[in-house]
Protein backbone atom coordinates (compact mmCIF):
# COMPACT_ATOMS: atom_id res chain seq x y z
CA UNK A 1 0.00 0.00 0.00
CA UNK A 2 2.24 2.37 0.84
CA UNK A 3 4.32 4.35 -1.93
CA UNK A 4 7.55 5.19 -0.90
CA UNK A 5 8.21 7.83 -3.43
CA UNK A 6 7.73 11.43 -1.65
CA UNK A 7 11.39 11.65 -2.73
CA UNK A 8 10.75 11.53 -6.19
CA UNK A 9 8.02 14.13 -6.79
CA UNK A 10 9.38 16.96 -8.17
CA UNK A 11 8.69 19.81 -5.62
CA UNK A 12 6.96 23.32 -7.14
CA UNK A 13 4.40 26.28 -6.11
CA UNK A 14 2.03 24.76 -7.29
CA UNK A 15 1.70 21.68 -5.44
CA UNK A 16 1.98 23.97 -2.15
CA UNK A 17 -0.59 25.91 -2.91
CA UNK A 18 -3.89 25.86 -1.63
CA UNK A 19 -6.55 27.23 -4.14
CA UNK A 20 -9.99 29.28 -2.78
CA UNK A 21 -12.93 29.05 -5.83
CA UNK A 22 -15.07 32.11 -5.97
CA UNK A 23 -18.51 32.12 -7.87
CA UNK A 24 -18.62 35.67 -8.35
CA UNK A 25 -22.69 35.96 -9.08
CA UNK A 26 -22.78 34.69 -5.38
CA UNK A 27 -19.89 36.63 -3.75
CA UNK A 28 -20.03 40.24 -2.94
CA UNK A 29 -22.40 42.51 -4.35
CA UNK A 30 -21.11 46.02 -4.62
CA UNK A 31 -23.92 47.78 -5.67
CA UNK A 32 -27.11 46.87 -4.62
CA UNK A 33 -28.22 44.90 -7.77
CA UNK A 34 -28.14 41.76 -6.15
CA UNK A 35 -25.81 39.80 -8.33
CA UNK A 36 -22.40 39.80 -7.12
CA UNK A 37 -18.89 41.51 -8.77
CA UNK A 38 -15.76 42.69 -9.31
CA UNK A 39 -15.52 45.11 -6.73
CA UNK A 40 -16.86 42.95 -4.76
CA UNK A 41 -14.78 40.06 -4.98
CA UNK A 42 -12.14 43.03 -4.74
CA UNK A 43 -13.92 44.46 -1.63
CA UNK A 44 -13.36 40.88 -0.20
CA UNK A 45 -9.94 40.24 -1.37
CA UNK A 46 -8.43 40.64 2.91
CA UNK A 47 -11.08 37.36 3.88
CA UNK A 48 -8.53 35.16 1.55
CA UNK A 49 -6.00 36.72 2.54
CA UNK A 50 -6.76 36.70 6.17
CA UNK A 51 -7.50 32.56 5.28
CA UNK A 52 -4.21 32.15 3.92
CA UNK A 53 -4.84 30.57 0.37
CA UNK A 54 -2.54 31.14 -2.71
CA UNK A 55 -4.52 30.88 -5.60
CA UNK A 56 -7.87 32.52 -6.39
CA UNK A 57 -9.84 30.21 -9.06
CA UNK A 58 -12.62 32.46 -10.47
CA UNK A 59 -15.85 30.68 -11.95
CA UNK A 60 -16.01 32.50 -15.67
CA UNK A 61 -16.60 36.34 -15.57
CA UNK A 62 -16.38 36.56 -19.64
CA UNK A 63 -19.01 38.33 -21.33
CA UNK A 64 -22.71 35.95 -21.37
CA UNK A 65 -26.20 35.64 -21.72
CA UNK A 66 -25.82 33.98 -18.69
CA UNK A 67 -28.16 30.97 -19.86
CA UNK A 68 -26.06 28.98 -17.62
CA UNK A 69 -24.54 31.12 -15.27
CA UNK A 70 -21.80 32.59 -17.23
CA UNK A 71 -21.00 28.86 -18.69
CA UNK A 72 -21.94 30.28 -22.06
CA UNK A 73 -19.63 32.78 -23.41
CA UNK A 74 -20.36 35.29 -26.01
CA UNK A 75 -17.27 37.15 -25.96
CA UNK A 76 -13.95 35.54 -24.40
CA UNK A 77 -12.02 39.01 -24.16
CA UNK A 78 -15.16 40.63 -22.53
CA UNK A 79 -16.29 41.04 -19.04
CA UNK A 80 -19.90 40.09 -17.91
CA UNK A 81 -21.95 43.59 -17.86
CA UNK A 82 -23.23 42.48 -14.30
CA UNK A 83 -19.89 41.70 -13.31
CA UNK A 84 -18.04 45.11 -14.10
CA UNK A 85 -15.74 46.13 -16.90
CA UNK A 86 -12.06 45.00 -17.76
CA UNK A 87 -10.99 48.01 -15.51
CA UNK A 88 -12.42 46.69 -12.69
CA UNK A 89 -10.44 43.37 -13.48
CA UNK A 90 -6.92 45.12 -14.21
CA UNK A 91 -7.73 46.62 -10.75
CA UNK A 92 -8.87 43.31 -9.17
CA UNK A 93 -5.77 41.64 -10.73
CA UNK A 94 -3.46 43.99 -9.04
CA UNK A 95 -5.29 43.91 -5.48
CA UNK A 96 -4.11 40.21 -5.77
CA UNK A 97 -0.87 40.99 -6.66
CA UNK A 98 -0.41 43.48 -3.50
CA UNK A 99 -1.87 40.82 -1.56
CA UNK A 100 0.07 37.95 -2.85
CA UNK A 101 -2.71 35.99 -4.16
CA UNK A 102 -2.35 34.60 -7.88
CA UNK A 103 -5.43 34.28 -9.98
CA UNK A 104 -6.68 31.00 -11.68
CA UNK A 105 -9.47 31.68 -14.32
CA UNK A 106 -11.87 29.41 -15.55
CA UNK A 107 -11.49 28.35 -19.61
CA UNK A 108 -15.22 27.36 -21.19
CA UNK A 109 -13.85 26.59 -24.56
CA UNK A 110 -15.88 22.97 -25.43
CA UNK A 111 -18.52 25.27 -26.07
CA UNK A 112 -19.34 28.85 -26.57
CA UNK A 113 -22.62 31.04 -26.32
CA UNK A 114 -24.67 30.67 -28.89
CA UNK A 115 -24.93 34.78 -28.81
CA UNK A 116 -21.03 34.10 -29.80
CA UNK A 117 -20.06 35.90 -32.86
CA UNK A 118 -18.73 32.76 -34.13
CA UNK A 119 -22.22 30.72 -33.70
CA UNK A 120 -23.76 33.90 -34.98
CA UNK A 121 -21.45 33.48 -38.31
CA UNK A 122 -21.70 29.67 -38.37
CA UNK A 123 -25.06 29.45 -38.44
CA UNK A 124 -25.53 31.77 -41.47
CA UNK A 125 -25.18 29.39 -44.47
CA UNK A 126 -23.29 26.52 -45.08
CA UNK A 127 -20.49 27.74 -46.76
CA UNK A 128 -19.56 30.92 -44.11
CA UNK A 129 -16.33 30.93 -43.16
CA UNK A 130 -17.17 30.13 -39.34
CA UNK A 131 -19.48 27.12 -40.54
CA UNK A 132 -17.00 24.42 -39.29
CA UNK A 133 -16.39 26.21 -35.68
CA UNK A 134 -19.26 24.20 -34.71
CA UNK A 135 -20.88 20.58 -35.41
CA UNK A 136 -23.17 20.83 -38.10
CA UNK A 137 -25.23 17.86 -39.26
CA UNK A 138 -28.22 16.68 -41.37
CA UNK A 139 -30.86 14.93 -39.44
CA UNK A 140 -31.71 11.02 -40.22
CA UNK A 141 -35.37 10.92 -41.45
CA UNK A 142 -37.08 13.83 -40.11
CA UNK A 143 -35.00 12.99 -36.84
CA UNK A 144 -31.96 14.15 -34.87
CA UNK A 145 -28.25 12.74 -36.24
CA UNK A 146 -27.42 10.74 -32.96
CA UNK A 147 -29.13 9.91 -29.73
CA UNK A 148 -26.87 11.87 -27.78
CA UNK A 149 -28.67 13.50 -25.09
CA UNK A 150 -28.02 16.97 -23.07
CA UNK A 151 -26.63 17.06 -19.93
CA UNK A 152 -29.48 19.91 -19.04
CA UNK A 153 -32.33 17.71 -20.68
CA UNK A 154 -33.72 16.50 -24.08
CA UNK A 155 -31.37 16.10 -27.54
CA UNK A 156 -28.22 17.05 -27.43
CA UNK A 157 -29.05 18.27 -31.18
CA UNK A 158 -30.78 20.97 -32.14
CA UNK A 159 -32.76 21.97 -35.29
CA UNK A 160 -31.64 25.22 -37.17
CA UNK A 161 -34.12 25.95 -39.42
CA UNK A 162 -31.81 28.67 -41.38
CA UNK A 163 -29.97 26.22 -43.13
CA UNK A 164 -32.06 23.26 -41.79
CA UNK A 165 -29.19 21.21 -40.46
CA UNK A 166 -28.84 20.34 -36.48
CA UNK A 167 -26.16 21.77 -34.17
CA UNK A 168 -24.41 19.68 -31.51
CA UNK A 169 -24.89 20.95 -27.43
CA UNK A 170 -23.96 18.62 -24.96
CA UNK A 171 -25.25 21.04 -22.74
CA UNK A 172 -28.12 23.87 -23.63
CA UNK A 173 -29.12 24.64 -27.28
CA UNK A 174 -27.52 28.22 -26.11
CA UNK A 175 -24.28 26.66 -25.60
CA UNK A 176 -23.18 25.23 -28.84
CA UNK A 177 -19.72 22.80 -28.68
CA UNK A 178 -16.95 24.13 -30.85
CA UNK A 179 -15.12 21.77 -33.12
CA UNK A 180 -11.75 21.50 -32.06
CA UNK A 181 -11.10 18.90 -35.23
CA UNK A 182 -11.20 23.20 -36.84
CA UNK A 183 -7.55 24.43 -36.73
CA UNK A 184 -8.42 27.61 -36.79
CA UNK A 185 -10.95 26.97 -34.17
CA UNK A 186 -7.90 25.86 -31.90
CA UNK A 187 -5.72 28.95 -33.14
CA UNK A 188 -8.72 31.42 -31.87
CA UNK A 189 -8.51 29.69 -28.65
CA UNK A 190 -4.73 30.15 -27.60
CA UNK A 191 -4.49 33.14 -29.23
CA UNK A 192 -7.76 34.56 -26.67
CA UNK A 193 -5.71 31.87 -23.55
CA UNK A 194 -2.43 34.34 -24.26
CA UNK A 195 -4.51 37.63 -23.84
CA UNK A 196 -5.25 37.04 -20.18
CA UNK A 197 -1.85 35.39 -19.75
CA UNK A 198 -0.69 38.44 -20.68
CA UNK A 199 -2.05 40.46 -18.31
CA UNK A 200 -0.59 38.13 -15.95
CA UNK A 201 -3.23 35.45 -14.44
CA UNK A 202 -1.60 32.61 -13.32
CA UNK A 203 -3.74 29.65 -14.60
CA UNK A 204 -6.69 27.71 -16.09
CA UNK A 205 -9.18 25.39 -14.95
CA UNK A 206 -10.88 24.15 -17.75
CA UNK A 207 -14.05 23.39 -17.99
CA UNK A 208 -15.55 19.76 -19.26
CA UNK A 209 -12.08 19.99 -21.05
CA UNK A 210 -11.85 15.57 -21.80
CA UNK A 211 -15.35 16.52 -24.01
CA UNK A 212 -13.52 18.93 -26.36
CA UNK A 213 -12.45 15.85 -28.81
CA UNK A 214 -15.66 14.20 -30.46
CA UNK A 215 -16.22 10.73 -31.75
CA UNK A 216 -17.33 12.40 -35.31
CA UNK A 217 -19.26 9.34 -36.30
CA UNK A 218 -21.40 10.65 -32.91
CA UNK A 219 -22.06 6.71 -31.86
CA UNK A 220 -24.86 5.50 -30.04
CA UNK A 221 -25.17 7.00 -26.34
CA UNK A 222 -26.23 4.29 -23.45
CA UNK A 223 -29.70 6.03 -23.07
CA UNK A 224 -30.33 3.86 -19.58
CA UNK A 225 -26.65 4.78 -17.88
CA UNK A 226 -25.55 8.63 -18.27
CA UNK A 227 -22.59 7.77 -16.59
CA UNK A 228 -21.28 5.09 -18.75
CA UNK A 229 -22.23 7.24 -21.91
CA UNK A 230 -20.62 9.95 -20.37
CA UNK A 231 -17.40 7.91 -20.01
CA UNK A 232 -17.43 5.86 -23.11
CA UNK A 233 -18.73 8.03 -25.39
CA UNK A 234 -18.64 12.19 -24.67
CA UNK A 235 -14.63 12.24 -22.87
CA UNK A 236 -11.72 11.12 -23.87
CA UNK A 237 -12.18 11.30 -27.63
CA UNK A 238 -9.58 10.08 -30.12
CA UNK A 239 -7.38 13.15 -30.28
CA UNK A 240 -7.99 14.71 -26.61
CA UNK A 241 -4.34 14.20 -25.92
CA UNK A 242 -3.24 15.46 -28.99
CA UNK A 243 -5.26 18.51 -28.71
CA UNK A 244 -3.88 19.28 -24.96
CA UNK A 245 -0.29 18.20 -25.79
CA UNK A 246 -0.91 21.17 -28.88
CA UNK A 247 -2.45 23.89 -26.12
CA UNK A 248 0.77 22.83 -23.73
CA UNK A 249 3.13 23.01 -26.68
CA UNK A 250 1.53 26.82 -28.19
CA UNK A 251 0.78 28.19 -24.52
CA UNK A 252 0.90 26.69 -21.75
CA UNK A 253 4.51 25.88 -21.46
CA UNK A 254 5.59 29.14 -22.11
CA UNK A 255 3.94 30.79 -19.18
CA UNK A 256 4.85 29.75 -15.77
CA UNK A 257 1.43 28.64 -14.45
CA UNK A 258 -0.55 26.32 -13.32
CA UNK A 259 -3.63 24.14 -14.80
CA UNK A 260 -6.29 21.89 -13.60
CA UNK A 261 -8.35 20.24 -15.93
CA UNK A 262 -12.40 19.54 -14.82
CA UNK A 263 -12.15 15.72 -15.51
CA UNK A 264 -15.72 14.73 -15.91
CA UNK A 265 -15.75 11.10 -17.53
CA UNK A 266 -11.94 10.16 -16.94
CA UNK A 267 -11.46 6.89 -14.74
CA UNK A 268 -8.70 6.12 -12.26
CA UNK A 269 -6.78 4.33 -14.74
CA UNK A 270 -6.93 7.26 -17.48
CA UNK A 271 -6.10 10.46 -14.92
CA UNK A 272 -2.23 9.71 -15.17
CA UNK A 273 -2.31 10.27 -18.90
CA UNK A 274 -3.79 13.71 -18.60
CA UNK A 275 -1.56 14.65 -15.87
CA UNK A 276 1.78 12.68 -16.23
CA UNK A 277 4.68 15.13 -16.14
CA UNK A 278 6.31 13.19 -18.99
CA UNK A 279 3.11 13.67 -21.03
CA UNK A 280 2.91 17.56 -21.12
CA UNK A 281 -0.43 18.21 -21.05
CA UNK A 282 -2.32 19.74 -17.65
CA UNK A 283 -1.05 19.60 -14.00
CA UNK A 284 -4.05 18.61 -12.21
CA UNK A 285 -7.42 17.21 -13.33
CA UNK A 286 -10.64 17.09 -10.86
CA UNK A 287 -12.07 13.57 -10.62
CA UNK A 288 -15.31 13.12 -9.76
CA UNK A 289 -15.30 9.05 -8.20
CA UNK A 290 -15.96 10.60 -4.96
CA UNK A 291 -18.80 12.92 -6.40
CA UNK A 292 -20.74 9.62 -7.65
CA UNK A 293 -20.97 8.08 -4.66
CA UNK A 294 -24.38 9.57 -3.22
CA UNK A 295 -25.56 9.83 -6.99
CA UNK A 296 -27.41 7.18 -9.39
CA UNK A 297 -25.02 6.21 -12.35
CA UNK A 298 -28.58 6.15 -15.06
CA UNK A 299 -29.64 9.41 -13.56
CA UNK A 300 -26.89 11.87 -12.40
CA UNK A 301 -29.58 14.19 -10.85
CA UNK A 302 -30.88 11.47 -8.82
CA UNK A 303 -29.63 9.16 -6.20
CA UNK A 304 -29.08 7.88 -2.56
CA UNK A 305 -28.37 10.49 -0.61
CA UNK A 306 -25.84 8.69 1.42
CA UNK A 307 -22.61 7.02 0.75
CA UNK A 308 -19.74 4.56 2.12
CA UNK A 309 -17.10 5.72 3.90
CA UNK A 310 -14.91 2.76 2.57
CA UNK A 311 -15.75 3.38 -0.75
CA UNK A 312 -15.06 7.36 -0.52
CA UNK A 313 -11.52 5.94 1.62
CA UNK A 314 -10.92 3.60 -1.57
CA UNK A 315 -11.06 6.43 -4.31
CA UNK A 316 -9.06 8.29 -2.01
CA UNK A 317 -6.43 5.80 -1.69
CA UNK A 318 -6.61 4.34 -5.60
CA UNK A 319 -5.81 7.79 -7.00
CA UNK A 320 -3.26 8.26 -4.59
CA UNK A 321 -1.59 5.00 -6.01
CA UNK A 322 -2.72 6.02 -9.57
CA UNK A 323 -1.22 9.36 -9.83
CA UNK A 324 1.75 8.04 -8.37
CA UNK A 325 5.27 10.22 -8.24
CA UNK A 326 4.56 11.39 -11.83
CA UNK A 327 0.91 12.57 -11.69
CA UNK A 328 -0.51 15.27 -9.06
CA UNK A 329 -4.17 14.90 -7.43
CA UNK A 330 -6.12 18.01 -6.61
CA UNK A 331 -8.37 17.82 -3.39
CA UNK A 332 -11.99 18.94 -3.55
CA UNK A 333 -14.99 17.74 -1.81
CA UNK A 334 -17.55 20.20 -3.26
CA UNK A 335 -17.86 23.49 -5.98
CA UNK A 336 -20.56 25.23 -8.05
CA UNK A 337 -21.79 22.23 -9.20
CA UNK A 338 -22.74 20.29 -6.18
CA UNK A 339 -24.48 20.12 -2.68
CA UNK A 340 -22.56 21.71 0.06
CA UNK A 341 -19.89 19.08 1.55
CA UNK A 342 -21.23 19.27 4.83
CA UNK A 343 -24.33 18.17 4.09
CA UNK A 344 -23.61 15.78 1.66
CA UNK A 345 -20.31 14.09 3.66
CA UNK A 346 -20.78 14.96 6.86
CA UNK A 347 -23.70 16.00 9.58
CA UNK A 348 -25.44 19.73 9.07
CA UNK A 349 -27.55 18.99 12.18
CA UNK A 350 -26.31 18.45 15.39
CA UNK A 351 -22.41 17.97 14.09
CA UNK A 352 -21.96 20.96 11.35
CA UNK A 353 -19.09 22.47 12.49
CA UNK A 354 -17.15 19.13 13.78
CA UNK A 355 -18.00 17.30 10.49
CA UNK A 356 -17.01 20.67 8.28
CA UNK A 357 -13.78 20.16 10.18
CA UNK A 358 -13.45 16.53 10.02
CA UNK A 359 -14.26 16.89 6.08
CA UNK A 360 -11.66 19.89 5.31
CA UNK A 361 -9.03 17.87 7.60
CA UNK A 362 -9.04 15.40 4.72
CA UNK A 363 -8.67 17.97 1.90
CA UNK A 364 -5.51 19.53 3.51
CA UNK A 365 -3.59 16.36 4.41
CA UNK A 366 -3.72 13.89 1.34
CA UNK A 367 -1.50 14.55 -1.30
CA UNK A 368 -2.33 16.71 -4.01
CA UNK A 369 -3.53 20.48 -3.81
CA UNK A 370 -6.34 21.72 -1.70
CA UNK A 371 -9.37 23.32 -3.28
CA UNK A 372 -12.00 25.75 -0.42
CA UNK A 373 -15.20 26.15 -2.21
CA UNK A 374 -16.57 29.90 -1.13
CA UNK A 375 -18.49 29.27 2.32
CA UNK A 376 -17.13 26.01 3.28
CA UNK A 377 -14.70 27.54 5.12
CA UNK A 378 -17.34 28.91 7.45
CA UNK A 379 -19.35 25.52 7.17
CA UNK A 380 -22.40 26.71 4.95
CA UNK A 381 -24.80 24.00 4.31
CA UNK A 382 -27.72 23.10 1.68
CA UNK A 383 -30.70 25.52 1.49
CA UNK A 384 -34.05 24.87 1.90
CA UNK A 385 -35.48 24.74 -1.34
CA UNK A 386 -39.19 23.89 -1.52
CA UNK A 387 -41.08 25.29 -4.66
CA UNK A 388 -39.80 25.22 -8.30
CA UNK A 389 -39.58 29.21 -8.12
CA UNK A 390 -37.01 28.76 -5.32
CA UNK A 391 -34.30 27.14 -7.86
CA UNK A 392 -32.42 29.19 -10.64
CA UNK A 393 -30.29 26.63 -12.11
CA UNK A 394 -31.19 25.41 -15.76
CA UNK A 395 -30.42 22.30 -14.92
CA UNK A 396 -33.52 22.34 -12.51
CA UNK A 397 -35.72 24.27 -14.60
CA UNK A 398 -35.60 22.04 -18.06
CA UNK A 399 -35.43 18.82 -16.27
CA UNK A 400 -38.76 20.13 -14.79
CA UNK A 401 -39.68 21.00 -17.82
CA UNK A 402 -39.43 17.96 -19.12
CA UNK A 403 -40.75 16.06 -15.93
CA UNK A 404 -44.07 18.01 -16.92
CA UNK A 405 -44.44 16.96 -20.34
CA UNK A 406 -43.79 13.72 -19.63
CA UNK A 407 -46.17 13.60 -16.54
CA UNK A 408 -43.70 12.02 -14.04
CA UNK A 409 -44.54 12.05 -10.48
CA UNK A 410 -43.70 16.27 -9.53
CA UNK A 411 -43.53 15.77 -5.66
CA UNK A 412 -40.80 12.83 -6.30
CA UNK A 413 -38.81 15.15 -9.24
CA UNK A 414 -38.92 18.28 -7.16
CA UNK A 415 -37.50 16.24 -3.73
CA UNK A 416 -34.81 15.16 -5.93
CA UNK A 417 -33.91 18.20 -6.97
CA UNK A 418 -34.26 19.48 -3.70
CA UNK A 419 -31.69 17.16 -2.49
CA UNK A 420 -29.00 17.82 -5.00
CA UNK A 421 -29.46 20.61 -7.31
CA UNK A 422 -26.36 23.06 -7.81
CA UNK A 423 -28.09 25.69 -6.35
CA UNK A 424 -27.38 24.53 -2.76
CA UNK A 425 -23.45 25.78 -3.41
CA UNK A 426 -24.97 29.23 -5.00
CA UNK A 427 -26.74 30.72 -2.14
CA UNK A 428 -24.92 34.02 -1.41
CA UNK A 429 -22.24 33.72 0.60
CA UNK A 430 -22.97 34.90 3.95
CA UNK A 431 -20.17 37.72 5.69
CA UNK A 432 -22.16 39.23 8.79
CA UNK A 433 -25.55 39.06 10.70
CA UNK A 434 -26.82 42.26 8.60
CA UNK A 435 -29.78 42.26 6.27
CA UNK A 436 -29.14 40.24 3.52
CA UNK A 437 -26.02 38.47 5.02
CA UNK A 438 -23.73 41.58 4.21
CA UNK A 439 -24.25 40.14 0.38
CA UNK A 440 -26.36 43.10 -1.14
CA UNK A 441 -28.05 45.99 -0.25
CA UNK A 442 -30.66 44.89 -2.62
CA UNK A 443 -32.66 41.55 -3.52
CA UNK A 444 -30.41 38.97 -3.78
CA UNK A 445 -30.52 36.85 -7.00
CA UNK A 446 -31.53 33.39 -5.51
CA UNK A 447 -32.20 32.93 -1.60
CA UNK A 448 -30.33 33.47 1.61
CA UNK A 449 -30.01 30.67 3.57
CA UNK A 450 -31.83 31.71 6.62
CA UNK A 451 -29.14 30.31 9.09
CA UNK A 452 -27.12 33.47 8.54
CA UNK A 453 -26.86 35.18 11.63
CA UNK A 454 -25.50 31.63 13.09
CA UNK A 455 -23.43 31.33 10.00
CA UNK A 456 -21.67 34.25 8.72
CA UNK A 457 -17.44 35.29 8.54
CA UNK A 458 -17.65 37.82 10.95
CA UNK A 459 -18.78 35.53 13.54
CA UNK A 460 -16.67 32.77 12.31
CA UNK A 461 -13.67 35.64 12.96
CA UNK A 462 -14.70 36.41 16.61
CA UNK A 463 -15.15 32.83 17.78
CA UNK A 464 -11.94 30.80 18.34
CA UNK A 465 -13.16 27.24 17.70
CA UNK A 466 -14.95 28.43 14.37
CA UNK A 467 -15.03 26.43 11.26
CA UNK A 468 -13.44 29.07 9.71
CA UNK A 469 -10.46 28.84 13.00
CA UNK A 470 -9.95 25.74 11.81
CA UNK A 471 -9.28 26.27 8.32
CA UNK A 472 -6.73 28.77 8.78
CA UNK A 473 -4.71 26.43 11.32
CA UNK A 474 -5.06 23.87 8.44
CA UNK A 475 -3.81 25.94 5.89
CA UNK A 476 -1.02 27.14 8.38
CA UNK A 477 -0.12 23.90 8.95
CA UNK A 478 -0.03 22.10 5.71
CA UNK A 479 2.26 25.60 4.88
CA UNK A 480 4.79 24.19 7.84
CA UNK A 481 5.42 20.91 7.31
CA UNK A 482 5.81 19.75 3.81
CA UNK A 483 5.33 16.13 4.72
CA UNK A 484 1.42 16.81 4.38
CA UNK A 485 2.29 18.30 0.51
CA UNK A 486 4.35 15.77 -0.84
CA UNK A 487 5.36 13.08 1.79
CA UNK A 488 3.71 8.81 1.39
CA UNK A 489 0.36 8.02 2.69
CA UNK A 490 -0.82 4.48 4.15
CA UNK A 491 -4.12 4.12 5.14
CA UNK A 492 -4.90 1.73 7.92
CA UNK A 493 -8.45 -0.01 8.78
CA UNK A 494 -9.75 0.70 4.86
CA UNK A 495 -12.77 -1.16 5.51
CA UNK A 496 -13.82 0.79 8.98
CA UNK A 497 -17.56 2.69 7.89
CA UNK A 498 -16.09 5.79 10.85
CA UNK A 499 -12.57 6.22 10.90
CA UNK A 500 -10.37 7.33 8.32
CA UNK A 501 -6.91 6.96 9.45
CA UNK A 502 -3.35 7.64 7.67
CA UNK A 503 -0.11 7.90 8.07
CA UNK A 504 1.93 10.73 6.14
CA UNK A 505 5.44 10.52 6.10
CA UNK A 506 8.55 11.69 4.27
CA UNK A 507 12.04 10.96 5.11
CA UNK A 508 12.28 10.61 8.99
CA UNK A 509 8.64 12.80 9.38
CA UNK A 510 5.31 10.91 10.42
CA UNK A 511 2.10 12.36 10.47
CA UNK A 512 -0.70 10.17 11.60
CA UNK A 513 -4.32 11.05 10.93
CA UNK A 514 -7.15 9.60 13.15
CA UNK A 515 -10.51 11.16 11.66
CA UNK A 516 -13.49 10.01 12.44
CA UNK A 517 -16.19 10.42 9.75
CA UNK A 518 -19.32 9.71 11.74
CA UNK A 519 -22.24 10.82 14.02
CA UNK A 520 -21.27 8.09 16.41
CA UNK A 521 -18.61 7.41 18.73
CA UNK A 522 -15.85 5.02 17.68
CA UNK A 523 -13.69 2.71 18.72
CA UNK A 524 -10.01 3.32 17.77
CA UNK A 525 -6.59 1.63 18.09
CA UNK A 526 -2.96 2.52 17.36
CA UNK A 527 -1.77 0.49 14.23
CA UNK A 528 0.61 -1.72 16.03
CA UNK A 529 3.81 -0.55 14.29
CA UNK A 530 3.22 2.59 15.42
CA UNK A 531 4.83 3.88 18.54
CA UNK A 532 3.32 6.98 20.89
CA UNK A 533 6.81 7.67 22.74
CA UNK A 534 7.08 11.32 22.15
CA UNK A 535 4.04 11.97 20.12
CA UNK A 536 2.78 15.39 19.15
CA UNK A 537 -0.62 16.64 18.69
CA UNK A 538 -0.51 19.32 16.28
CA UNK A 539 -4.12 19.88 15.56
CA UNK A 540 -7.75 18.79 16.94
CA UNK A 541 -11.21 19.28 16.57
CA UNK A 542 -12.52 18.71 20.26
CA UNK A 543 -10.50 19.47 23.88
CA UNK A 544 -7.78 16.65 23.66
CA UNK A 545 -5.10 16.29 26.82
CA UNK A 546 -2.10 16.25 25.37
CA UNK A 547 -0.60 13.71 27.62
CA UNK A 548 -3.41 10.88 26.87
CA UNK A 549 -2.08 7.82 25.18
CA UNK A 550 -3.24 7.13 21.83
CA UNK A 551 -2.90 3.23 21.98
CA UNK A 552 -6.62 3.14 22.10
CA UNK A 553 -9.69 5.54 21.96
CA UNK A 554 -13.16 6.57 22.07
CA UNK A 555 -13.71 9.14 19.51
CA UNK A 556 -16.04 11.26 19.61
CA UNK A 557 -18.76 12.22 16.67
CA UNK A 558 -16.40 13.72 13.82
CA UNK A 559 -13.48 13.58 15.79
CA UNK A 560 -10.33 14.34 14.25
CA UNK A 561 -6.65 14.82 15.75
CA UNK A 562 -3.34 15.23 13.60
CA UNK A 563 0.05 13.55 15.54
CA UNK A 564 3.50 13.52 14.90
CA UNK A 565 5.26 10.84 15.82
CA UNK A 566 8.74 9.41 16.27
O1 LIG B 1 -19.71 21.11 -15.51
C1 LIG B 1 -19.69 19.95 -16.29
C2 LIG B 1 -20.36 18.83 -15.70
O2 LIG B 1 -19.94 17.72 -15.86
C3 LIG B 1 -21.58 19.18 -14.92
O3 LIG B 1 -22.62 19.23 -15.84
C4 LIG B 1 -21.89 18.22 -13.88
O4 LIG B 1 -22.02 16.92 -14.38
C5 LIG B 1 -23.19 18.62 -13.30
O5 LIG B 1 -23.12 19.99 -13.01
C6 LIG B 1 -23.47 17.87 -12.06
O6 LIG B 1 -24.79 18.07 -11.71
C7 LIG B 1 -19.14 22.26 -16.03
C8 LIG B 1 -19.39 23.43 -15.13
O7 LIG B 1 -18.72 23.21 -13.92
C9 LIG B 1 -20.86 23.64 -14.98
O8 LIG B 1 -21.16 24.64 -14.06
C10 LIG B 1 -21.39 23.97 -16.34
O9 LIG B 1 -22.80 24.06 -16.28
C11 LIG B 1 -21.02 22.94 -17.39
O10 LIG B 1 -19.66 22.57 -17.32
C12 LIG B 1 -21.22 23.51 -18.77
O11 LIG B 1 -20.25 24.49 -19.01
CA1 LIG C 1 -23.68 43.85 -8.43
Amino acid sequence: MNQNNATEIQKTWWKESVIYQIYPRSFCDSNGDGIGDIQGIISKLDHLQELGVNIVWLSPIYASPNDDNGYDISDYYGIMQEFGTIEDFDQMLAEMKKRNLKLMMDLVVNHSSDEHQWFQESRKSKDNPYRDFYFWRKGENGNSPSNWRSFFSGSAWQYDPTTEEYYLHLFTKKQPDLNWENEKLRQEIYKMMRFWLDKGISGFRMDVIPFISKHLDFPPAYLDNFDKTMKEIYANGPRIHEFLQEMNREVLSKYDITTVGEGAGISVHQGIEYVSSDKKELHTIFHFDHMGLDRNPKNHMDGIGTYKLSAFKKIFTDWHQALGSKGWNSLFLSNHDFPRMVSRFGNDQEYRIESAKSLATVLFTLRGTPYIYQGDEIGMVNYPFQNIEDFRDVQVLNAYKEALEEQQDMEKFLDSQRRFTRDHARTPMQWDESENAGFTGGKAWIGIHPNYLEVNVKKSRQDRDSVMNYYKKLINLRKQNLTLVYGDYEIFYEDSEQIYCYLRSMNEDKLLIINNISSHTADFELPKHLQESGKELLLSNYEVSVAQSIKTLVLRPYEVRIYRLQ
